[in-house]
């Protein structure tokens, strides 16, 4: 049975952010990057600024000469940051099985929790539209068999699409392709394909393994194999998880403690499904619970303990509910886990903490 691979990708990601925080910005041209009298580059820019030619990696001298009314705002990692992690926090809603490349790109495996392909598009539309109303960015979604399709196929559709390279399709898919879309083939390998009439991966389908392995040795495997779009590369989980919690904004602010006391049940039962759905099984450390207020003020409360249940809960919420004003506008539930065992692990842990 094949996979069912997703990746997803924000759009315009720093400059998403700014766009959200500052929205003059969504049909000006916005750039995210240094400035142009200290030679600056550009990191990303809107679609309205790619409309005039401007491109991540570009001097932004040359890309005010390209686009002079484009706005350059500097970098604010923090937030990038921020909402990076909890996209990723959106992800872990639906599955344990996904891996982060960057601050705005992930691999998540649906093969598990998805029966067919139509309840794939239904998840991805899903967490697509979670992604958008919690975190103000859009974001674009591949779907197919393996990662090097979903990754191509996340492209397709940018932005704000999804695009999906069915099982029985991915032949044809992968045949129209160009040989540069295949991870590791850069600017050297290309030039000596391009020199072997090779351009597009049905032509790099016409070579055999063995004069494909000669002439670039093991890498020679992943073209064969890319070019015919197989790639069996797992998703590879390797995040380090310091907390899991579920949160919850009320559209109307609750008022009093036994209201907020009532919520609790609810609050529970999805933390504990999020955590049957860890694959390790780790171990607890801590509960908390966070309450924010109706002034946006906001606290939290944590004690030890590896077992955490609706009555262990309540004490704790009700003393957080001391600190603030009657009315609460969201309320928290969480655990905090313990380290991982090995300083392997800990060394594998990507840019996001
Ligand atoms: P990308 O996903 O490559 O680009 P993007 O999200 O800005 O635009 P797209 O809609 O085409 O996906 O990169 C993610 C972020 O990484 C980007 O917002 C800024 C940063 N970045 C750089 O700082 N320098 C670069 O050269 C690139 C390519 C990205
Ligand atoms: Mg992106």
């Amino acid at each position: 049975m094949s996979r069912i691979i997703m990746h997803v990708d924000a759009d315009c990601f720093f400059a998403a952010v700014e766009m959200r925080e500052q929205p003059l910005f969504r049909h000006r041209p916005m750039a995210v990057g240094g400035s142009a009298d200290r030679r600056g580059v550009i990191s990303t820019c809107n679609y309205p600024a790619r409309v005039f030619g401007v491109r991540s990696a570009m001097a932004s001298a040359h890309a005010l000469r390209l686009c002079p009314g484009l706005t350059i705002l500097p970098h604010r990692m923090n937030l990038y940051r921020e909402t990076s992690s909890r996209m990723m926090d959106v992800f872990q809603r639906y599955t344990d099985r996904f891996e982060p490349l960057s601050l705005d790109e992930a691999y998540l495996d649906l093969t598990g929790i998805c029966s067919d392909e139509a309840q794939a598009v239904e998840l991805a539309a899903r967490i697509r539209a979670e992604v958008t109303a919690e975190l103000g960015i859009t974001v674009s979604v591949g779907l197919a068999p393996n990662k090097f399709l979903a990754k191509v196929a996340s492209e397709w559709e940018k932005p704000d699409g999804l695009f999906f390279v069915r099982a029985h399709q991915a032949d044809t898919f992968v045949r129209g392709l160009s040989v540069t879309q295949i991870p590791g083939v850069g600017r050297v390998t290309a030039e000596q394909l391009q020199f072997m009439g090779i351009g597009r991966c049905d032509q790099l389908q016409a070579w055999p393994l063995d004069a494909l392995t000669e002439r670039f040795g093991r890498f020679g495997h992943r073209l064969y194999w890319f070019s015919r779009g197989v790639d069996e590369r797992e998703v590879q989980v390797t995040r380090e998880r310091k907390s899991i919690s579920v949160e919850q904004t009320y559209s109307r602010d609750l008022t009093g403690e036994s209201a907020c006391l009532q919520q609790l049940p609810e609050l529970l039962s999805r933390l504990e499904e999020r955590l049957a759905k860890l694959t390790g099984k780790p171990q607890v450390r801590k509960g908390f619970v966070k309450v924010k207020f109706g002034d946006f003020s906001s606290t939290t409360i944590e004690r030890p303990g590896e077992h955490w249940r609706l009555s262990d809960y309540q004490p704790l919420l009700s003393q957080a509910l001391t600190r603030g004003p009657a009315r609460v506008r969201l309320l928290g539930l969480g655990v905090r886990l313990a380290p991982p065992a090995t300083p392997e692990e800990v060394e594998q842990m990507p840019l996001f903490h």
